[in-house]
């Protein structure tokens, strides 16, 4: 079954360096792993955050299943900044 829902998320770093939160599918996280650095913010689901800085981003997710969330600021991936979004 296909439904849409919009989600709405207030991102907070609290950290004294920049993050990025993007949710997207393993493939398109690995794509992100290697491209360029750009800034995210406007994007769905996608938010470049300055350190103190808050954001409220929204996404649609369109089917059951899961993607993930994550950081590609250098070295934050490998890191193990990312996580799992399940759609039930
Ligand atoms: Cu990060």
């Amino acid at each position: 079954m296909t439904l849409a829902r919009a989600v709405a998320a207030k991102l907070v770093n609290e950290d004294p360096i920049t993050h990025e939160f993007i949710i997207g599918t393993a493939a398109q996280q690995e794509a992100h792993e290697i491209g360029p650095d750009v800034d995210h913010n406007g994007l769905p689901g996608q938010a470049s955050l300055a350190p103190g800085e808050t954001r409220t981003i929204s996404f649609t997710f369109g089917k059951s299943g899961s993607l993930i969330f994550a950081c590609h600021r250098p070295g934050h991936y490998a890191y193990g900044m990312r996580g799992t979004i399940t759609i039930a």
